[in-house]
């Protein structure tokens, strides 16, 4: 097949236009019983199904033990109690006993056998969430702030991303007949289902709309064609002066615009995305540019033509080199302005001033507009699991039998309890403490910023450990602050283990990226608003080399560094960088 650079189509695109409905073989694998995997060809379309192959491995020197991580959407992180209750009762089920909450604000659900993922996938269904698209060449699940959960502002800018969630989910009614038609399970839910769907005041949010149909009756889906997008799509939306979304990262970002009070509309932004491969000098990370306004009654048609220009333009020879961002970066800003315009009618007026002052999560109780109350509870590595005499997922259960806050994911793999009454603080805080978890109220600057990626022993494509050793490294580096005379201080520091920048290490103030089993690449200097790219300080460090290293740097730090100047930015204007090549 002919492509605009004459090179060959990548297997995925062939695979998307043969079966376009994204049927695949699942119906045949799920129905044979023997079956302990998806096929090859198959693990590429259940991903579009919110499903992915992976084996346990620290098991793989002896065998290969197949289960699949199942991933939720939770537009803007939000999670009814009765839904929650639903996710907590099928990760003990059907999963490892986890529920993790990601860098996105979904769940994953890890280890989950073949023969659960129908019962598990449908009955997220009957909790009104939905897996479709959480995976796969679409958009993702949209993030919106958490940080408040709830104020007029707050609300608007959360109806708008579910209205551009709904908009952008593929018409593929596949989906829905093999999972939600096609497996006929009674798991005894049946109250929690109920209470699940009486909790979502609505139908499921996260159904897509009718598709229309061609003559055959098949369905047509006008956005996404038969071949869907080059590669995934991310969408957020973010709220100055925190940037807790990370906004820039994103493929396509709607910035809060607010005058007077009011929510008058967003500044797009396009082009962000951090994945990038070893060795490979055309990939990179990349900050979203600053498009142009929109109002809030554009957000759904702007949103989709910028979609279409990344159907149109991203690569389809190149998965690595898919992404919008490259479109961005080789034909400019000006042309993408230009496309648009076309697309949508005419240019959009220029973006309106605004400031990110920080981002990250708040911990302990704060006060709602509406007087409630709201929880910031740290989560270390977004795991909620009990582990010992920490028993943080029983807490949780418990909190939300008797209490039924909304659970808000944040974007740092944090939670927020919210719309609780002043009257049942108390009690929450006491179960959270009689079950071991008094951690979570007040963690530090430095854990309470940190990300890690899960990496080993789920993902596929680690090189190296991340969530499992990031606690430990965290510890180190506190120590190094402590033995600079700077404890407690704020830092960004985010871990990956490998460089598809799932836990954002590229715009941290410290950014760890796994080269090779022990070794990372040590990225320095983003900062604390996310609004700045971490630059390659040293490459393959050993990881116990790293917190001397950067114990050094902290107490060059004390030394040198402003009033209130934060690590972040003294690293990326001290002396302490290589000297570039000579030319
Ligand atoms: Fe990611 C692939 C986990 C956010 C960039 N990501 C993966 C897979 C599915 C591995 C795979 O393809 O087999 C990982 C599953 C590991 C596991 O065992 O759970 C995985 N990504 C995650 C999560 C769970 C990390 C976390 O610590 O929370 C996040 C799930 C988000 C969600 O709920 O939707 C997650 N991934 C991200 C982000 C951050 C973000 O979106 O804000 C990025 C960087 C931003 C970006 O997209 O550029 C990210 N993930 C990637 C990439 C690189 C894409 C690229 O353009 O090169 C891959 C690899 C791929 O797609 O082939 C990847
Ligand atoms: Fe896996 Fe790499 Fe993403 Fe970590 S960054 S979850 S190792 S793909």
């Amino acid at each position: 097949m002919d492509t605009p650079s004459g090179k060959p189509l990548s297997k995925n695109e062939l695979l998307k236009a043969d079966k376009p409905d994204l049927s695949g073989n699942i119906r045949e694998t799920l129905a044979n019983a023997e079956a302990d995997r998806f096929s090859g060809d198959d693990e590429q379309f259940i991903k579009f199904h919110g499903i992915y192959q992976q084996d346990d491995r620290d098991k793989r020197k002896t065998c290969k033990e197949y289960s699949v991580m199942v991933r939720t959407r939770q537009t803007g992180g939000i999670v009814p109690a009765a839904q929650y209750l639903v996710y907590d009762e099928l990760s003990g089920r059907f999963a490892n006993g986890t529920l993790r909450i990601t860098s996105r604000q979904t769940f994953q659900f890890h280890g989950v056998l073949q023969k659960g993922i129908g019962s598990l996938i449908k009955s997220i269904n009957d909790a009104l969430s939905s897996t479709l698209a959480t995976c796969g060449d679409v958009n993702r699940n949209v993030t919106a702030p958490s940080n408040p959960p709830v104020d007029t502002i707050a609300v608007q800018v959360d109806e708008d991303a579910f209205a551009i969630t709904r908009a952008l989910l593929p018409r593929t009614t596949a989906y829905h007949s093999i999972w939600v038609d096609g497996v006929q399970v009674d798991l005894g839910l049946g109250d929690k289902i109920a209470k699940a769907r009486a909790a979502v005041d609505q139908a499921n949010p996260y159904m897509p709309p009718p598709a229309d149909t061609d003559d055959s009756g098949a369905p047509v889906d006008h956005l996404y064609g038969k071949t869907y997008l080059p590669r995934k799509f991310k969408t957020g939306f973010a709220i100055p002066p925190n940037n807790d979304t990370d906004i820039f990262t994103n493929d396509m970002g709607y910035v809060a615009i607010v005058e007077n009070g009011k929510l008058i509309g967003y500044n797009l932004l396009v082009g962000g995305g951090l994945g990038t491969s070893h060795g490979n000098k055309a990939t990179y990370p990349r900050l979203a540019d600053v498009i142009g306004f929109i109002t809030r009654e554009q957000v759904v048609s702007v949103g989709a033509a910028v979609v279409a220009i990344h159907r149109d333009w991203g690569d389809r020879t190149d998965r690595k080199h898919a992404r919008i961002k490259y479109v961005l970066q080789e034909k400019g800003v000006e042309w993408f302005r230009h496309e648009l315009a076309q697309r949508i009618g005419g240019p959009l007026p220029a973006p309106k001033p605004f400031l990110f002052r920080g981002q990250g999560d708040a911990f302990g109780w704060f006060k709602q507009l509406d007087g409630d109350w709201f929880l910031g509870l740290f989560i270390e590595t977004g795991r909620v699991k009990d582990a010992g005499d920490y028993k943080l997922k029983t807490a949780l259960r418990v909190i939300a039998e008797k209490y039924a806050p909304t659970f808000r994911l944040t974007a740092t793999q944090n939670l927020i309890l919210s719309d609780v009454k002043d009257s049942d603080k108390a009690a929450i805080e006491k179960i959270l403490h009689d079950h071991g978890c008094s951690i979570v109220f007040n963690p530090g600057l430095i854990k309470g910023r940190g990300m890690a990626c899960p990496a080993l022993p789920t993902c596929g494509l680690a090189l190296a450990e991340s969530e499992r050793v990031f606690p430990k490294f965290l510890e180190k580096l506190e120590e190094g602050q402590a033995a600079a005379g700077i404890a407690g201080e704020e830092l960004v520091v985010r871990m990956t283990g490998c460089p598809n920048g799932c836990a954002r290490p590229y715009n941290a103030e410290i950014g760890l990226v796994g080269k090779a089993p022990g070794k990372y690449n040590i990225m320095l200097g983003g900062n604390r608003e996310g609004t700045r790219l971490a630059r390659l300080w040293k490459e393959s460090a050993l990881s116990d080399e790293i917190p001397v290293l950067i114990g050094e740097l902290f107490k060059q730090y004390a030394k040198e560094r402003k009033a209130g100047q934060a690590f972040g930015d003294w690293v990326d204007q001290a002396a302490v960088w290589p000297a570039a090549p000579a030319a």
